[in-house]
């Protein structure tokens, strides 16, 4: 077996984007920088990672060409999770793990082998803990990160409206956005009764608490920007600290190259996310991608988006929701 060739590699335009960033942050002051010490450690995993994702594909080939040793029935289920989405690697990991746990059997119902993945998957998929949440009576303040057009007004108004996150909750939507509250969060506004307000400036952040501190709920949306604009980053810092939210939901849409979510998340991270959400899965081939990303980053999964319809198109981040993506009926009835 040939090593993977690490000379073909060039180095991507957004690696050194990466690494400005990096050395922007060891050039904060030592104290600064202890307190950073956990996600600077995650984020070099990160990066690794992402070096890794090139190479990875061709150690997966390589793998699968020795994969004579496993009998078919696993062969096939590997293949079905690597067309899901599931990076090759981890695809050949999921299957070895189960193989040597059913002591290496080569008949048996693809269901055993598909109960043991499945267990495996637990271990990376942990929801958001919103029962926790909701049960403190404390005013809660929710914000929402992530670049333009993944779906963050859209969420802001999903979670406002579901029965078992904020539905039940007197919820105000802070909009942020320069241009306003879209027309979609107007409707919303005047069909849920969710009050809207609208805040552009930094300096009334803690007069605009004062005003909401009845709502049970603020869930802050934020306008798209890019991470990797000059001082985005900084400025959203300066804002956490003045809002200190009760929670911070990192939204990302499923759509995107698994790199550039990676890579997105790396930046993301500097602001201490305590969740994630993933949306648009109605526009992915390739859900299990999302088990790429909490190999790397392990941040609770707060809800999954599946389409533009505000009361449907939710669900809550259980790994059941994966597994019915992954999992197709005919697996299940197996
Ligand atoms: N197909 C699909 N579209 C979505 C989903 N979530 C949001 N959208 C659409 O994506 C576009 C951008 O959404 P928006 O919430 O404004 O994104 P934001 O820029 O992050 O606030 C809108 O047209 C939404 O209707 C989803 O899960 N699936
Ligand atoms: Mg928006």
């Amino acid at each position: 077996m040939m090593p993977p060739e690490e000379k073909k590699e060039k180095p991507a335009k957004k690696t050194s984007q990466f690494d400005n960033l990096i050395s922007d942050i060891l050039t904060r002051k030592p104290q600064e920088l202890n307190k950073e010490k956990d996600i600077l450690d995650e984020i070099s995993l990160l990066r690794k990672e992402i070096k890794d994702l090139g190479k990875k594909s061709d150690l997966g080939a390589n793998q699968s060409q020795g994969l004579a040793e496993f009998p078919a029935v696993y062969d096939e289920l590997r293949e079905m999770l690597s067309e899901n989405g599931i990076q090759d690697d981890m695809a050949y990991a999921l299957i070895k793990e189960a193989y040597l746990l059913l002591d290496g059997k080569a008949i048996v119902e693809k269901n055993e082998i598909v109960t043991l993945i499945k267990t495996e998957m637990d271990y990376l998929l942990k929801p958001f803990n919103f029962e926790r949440q909701l049960k403190s009576k404390k005013h809660k303040v929710i914000l929402l990160l992530g670049p333009t057009g993944v779906g963050k007004t859209t969420m802001a108004m999903k979670l406002a409206a579901h029965p078992e996150i904020y539905g039940n909750k007197k919820v105000t939507i802070i909009s942020t956005d320069p241009y306003g509250p879209t027309e979609a969060l107007k409707s919303f506004s005047r069909m849920s009764g969710t009050q809207i307000h609208e805040e552009k400036d930094i300096d009334q952040t803690e007069a605009m608490l004062e005003k909401y501190k009845s709502s049970d709920v603020l869930i802050v949306d934020t306008p798209g920007q890019s991470p990797f604009a000059p001082n985005q980053l900084g400025k959203m810092e300066a804002f956490i600290k003045r809002l200190k939210p009760t929670d911070i939901f990192l939204v990302l849409s499923v759509g995107s190259d698994l790199k550039d979510l990676v890579l997105l998340c790396a930046n993301y991270l500097l602001l201490k996310p305590s969740g994630i959400v993933f949306t648009k899965f109605d526009e992915t081939t390739q859900p299990g991608k999302v088990f790429s990303i909490l190999d790397v980053i392990s941040l609770p999964v707060a809800c999954f988006g599946d389409g533009k319809r505000i009361f449907i198109d939710i669900e809550r981040g259980n790994p059941q929701y994966m597994y019915d993506k992954i999992f197709d009926s005919k697996v299940e009835e197996a």
